[in-house]
């Protein structure tokens, strides 16, 4: 496939560097706790934190400080994304079935996490719809303790008011005013203030992603997130400034985000760089926006529809748009993306905000085998089986023969043993 526009194909990379500092943050604070992160807040983010954990009266205050109209807005948006998680939860189903054997009973319980750390990224934008998208599937699967973290906003010396309000929404149950690598630490090993939680869920920069790596075993976590991707597939017969826009939407994020455009239509392709050029002028984010589309977008010529396809399933993006003709035909095909976004009409600022799907969603390749942030991403299904006596007499010949076969010999006579 020829490819118009070349990025500069820079992987996020994780050096040594980044690998050693994190180390130490997590380490000073399973050492030093709470004063650690006080500490590391001062250092990293000129923050000096009085208290770490947000009490109701700052919950008060921040809604003093958010239009009417934000509230009404992040309302709607979070039972968009409540109902949205109410009716994957319905998909979840237990099991119990009699086996094949008699006597035998198979099944698995959907048994929610207990409790779960929220990353709410604060950093270049406040990201008040982050705090809905990780909060309320998580209290919707029936996680006892939503723990969120966040840094503070350089402007109000803790957590943006609009986060906050938007954690109180969700139903957070607790919330910590602490950001980076130390937050990871906290969550996963505990201080004095945050207790510690079973699984760790949501974006963030280098320093968090790494923090998330390291603490894998001792918690669990959602994935390990990379910049954010869109794909956009278009075969020149939808609207350029449409495709355009998106793109500016994509690139604004982050100075290393990526958007890549496929098109049949070369003369699309011009027109939706043409546009770029128009619209980002006027963005109060121009700056970063044209830094990511220049350094990291990449325009593709495909010679028909099924080489888009194809090529889409291939690059598995976090985010695809499909603008084609007949736009629902086209998306039968695709097999790998973190959320799909089918026919012009259909921006991914609707799912970044409020249609009800979720925005925590794998980047870099990782939707070839994973999905987003969901209700079911907090909900183990565990096994179980009940086995009568005549269960254990039909079971036993297999069972004690494969134990035989692995030289597990305890094995074997823990089924004879019964018997007897
Ligand atoms: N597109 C981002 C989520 C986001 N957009 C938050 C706006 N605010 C990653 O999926
Ligand atoms: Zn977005």
């Amino acid at each position: 496939m020829e490819t118009i526009k070349k990025a500069a194909h820079k992987t996020y990379e994780r050096t040594p560097e980044l690998i050693q500092s994190v180390e130490n943050i997590i380490n000073q604070v399973k050492k030093d706790g709470d004063k650690a992160i006080k500490e590391l807040s001062s250092k990293f983010d000129g923050i000096n934190l009085q208290n770490i954990k947000i009490t109701q009266q700052d919950i008060k205050d921040a809604y003093k400080q958010v239009s009417p109209e934000t509230v009404k807005y992040l309302k709607f948006a979070a039972s968009q994304i409540e109902f949205y998680a109410r009716k994957q939860l319905a998909c979840l189903k237990e099991l119990e079935t009699p086996s094949q054997i008699e006597g035998v009973t198979l099944g698995h319980k959907l048994i929610p996490v207990n409790a779960c750390g929220a990353y709410v990224p604060g950093g270049r934008y406040p990201l008040p719809s982050t705090a809905l998208m990780l909060s309320i599937p998580a209290k919707i699967a029936g996680v006892k303790r939503v723990a969120a973290v966040s840094p503070a906003a350089k402007k109000y010396g803790t957590i943006h008011p609009a986060v906050l309000v938007a954690l109180d929404i969700a139903g957070a149950d607790e919330i910590y005013c602490v950001g980076g690598a130390q937050a990871i630490g906290a969550l996963a090993y505990g201080t004095s203030t945050i207790p510690a939680v079973d699984m760790i869920v949501g974006p963030g920069n280098r320093f968090v992603t790494e923090a998330k790596r390291q603490v894998i075993g001792k918690v669990g976590i959602d994935s390990l997130a990379g910049p954010s991707e869109v794909l956009i597939i278009a075969d020149g017969t939808t609207d350029p400034s449409y495709t355009a826009m998106d793109i500016l939407a994509q690139s604004e994020h982050d100075p290393s985000a990526k958007a890549i455009l496929i098109t049949t239509d070369k003369s699309f392709a011009e027109k939706v760089e043409e546009k770029i050029k128009l619209y980002e002028k006027e963005l109060p984010t121009v700056e970063i926006a044209h830094k990511a589309w220049h350094d990291n977008g990449v325009i593709m010529l495909a010679a028909n529809e099924q080489e888009m396809i194809d090529e889409a399933n291939n690059i598995a993006p976090e985010h695809l748009e499909v603008h084609t003709a007949d736009s629902l035909k086209t998306s039968e095909q695709l097999k790998n993306y973190g959320s799909l976004f089918i026919g012009e009409y259909t921006p991914v600022a609707f799912g970044d905000y409020c249609s009800g799907t979720n925005h925590t969603l794998p980047t870099m390749h990782t939707a070839k085998y994973s999905n987003g942030v969901y209700v079911g991403t907090f909900i183990k299904t565990s096994f179980y089986q009940h086995i009568t006596k005549t269960g254990c007499r039909n079971l036993s010949e297999a069972c004690m023969h494969l134990a035989g076969v692995e030289g597990l010999i305890a094995h074997q006579k823990s089924v004879a043993i019964r018997l007897k």
